[in-house]
């Protein structure tokens, strides 16, 4: 299956949420009038799009219909479309990976899909012929140790661990001096998304993140927060919490294949000025794809 395909399928459930609620809206609608604005709201936030970036679609659709003097709701369409387009884009396309080793920082909490996501970008990296070493820092459970080694094997590339329990900056220490002594090109760290308490993980990401700056002061260090499409809004509030232990560059969007609220990625730009870098689309190692704004906005709204 192709990209695009693989996009479109992942988006199955919210385009029939979010593409099915805004055509039936324009379709229903003679004209376009304060009824239609209405209804179009509605079938935004039901989408999951926060009421604030609703109510700036809102505005600037408003301003549209009245500069370009719009009367036809087909034509609206296209303008909302378009709208939402220029929102969702990214300021830049790619993460920094122009250093040797560049580092990818997974963070989030619990059940999100970061180490399943570590095991489908090493898989990505080898086969783009790059040399990647994992690092299994949720030394939380062993259980996370073992399922990080099972992805690792799959994918072919190199983990560095220690036992349950370990402090995780150590673990991340012997990591970076692994990636340093192999020549690796990427090192991707796997971490807790859930200690005893709130403050602890918070602590924890701090320190690691400072052994990563020390460690590797001029690497180009990605940090990344894995939030599950399926709890909408709720991860915008996760990745605000997060932001608080170390500065976020990206998100991981995971399980898009199974929510019908991707409409959340409209507001994550918007909301949190942090850029979506990669969706999950399904559990299998190929599920990963690379973020494009573009290509996603024409997945949902195409016939
Ligand atoms: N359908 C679907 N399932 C996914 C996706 N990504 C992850 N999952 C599933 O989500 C569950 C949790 O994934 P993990 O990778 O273990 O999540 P985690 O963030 O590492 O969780 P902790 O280690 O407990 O913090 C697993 O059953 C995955 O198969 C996705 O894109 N789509
Ligand atoms: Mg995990």
């Amino acid at each position: 299956m192709g990209f695009f395909d693989k996009l479109k399928n992942g988006l199955a459930k919210t385009r029939e949420n979010l593409a099915d609620g805004i055509n039936r809206v324009f379709a229903s609608m003679g004209k376009v009038d304060e009824d239609m604005m209405e209804e179009l709201f509605d079938a935004l936030i039901s989408a999951d799009v926060s009421v604030d970036t609703t109510d700036k679609i809102m505005d600037s659709l408003r301003d549209a219909i009245k500069e370009k003097r719009i009367i036809d709701p087909q034509v609206a369409k296209e303008e909302l479309i378009s709208i939402i387009s220029d929102m969702v884009e990214p300021d830049t396309q790619d993460l920094k990976l122009n250093t040797k080793p560049a580092v990818i920082f997974v963070i989030g909490v619990n059940g999100v899909g970061k180490t399943t996501t570590i095991g489908k970008m090493s898989n990505n990296f080898k086969k783009e012929g790059k040399k990647v070493v994992v690092a299994a820092a949720d030394t939380f459970r062993a259980a996370a140790i073992d399922q990080l080694q099972v992805w690792t094997d799959r994918a072919g590339v190199d983990i560095i661990k220690q036992q349950e329990g370990a402090d995780p900056s150590a673990v991340l220490f012997d990591a970076i001096n692994a990636a340093k002594s192999r020549n690796a090109d990427i090192l991707i760290v796997d971490t807790a998304g859930r200690l005893h308490t709130k403050k602890n993980l918070m602590e924890e990401l701090n320190k690691m993140n400072r052994v990563l700056h020390r460690e590797l002061p001029n690497a180009d260090i990605n940090t990344l927060i894995a939030l599950d499409a399926t709890t909408g809004q709720n991860g915008i509030n996760q990745a605000k919490v997060f932001s608080e232990g170390c500065p976020i560059d990206g998100i991981i969007l995971t399980k898009l294949d199974g929510s019908a609220k991707g409409g959340v990625v409209i507001s994550i730009k918007d909301e949190l000025g942090i850029p979506v870098r990669l969706v999950g689309v399904g559990e299998g190692i190929d599920d990963l794809l690379k973020f494009d704004a573009q290509d996603f906005v024409k997945a949902i709204f195409e016939d």
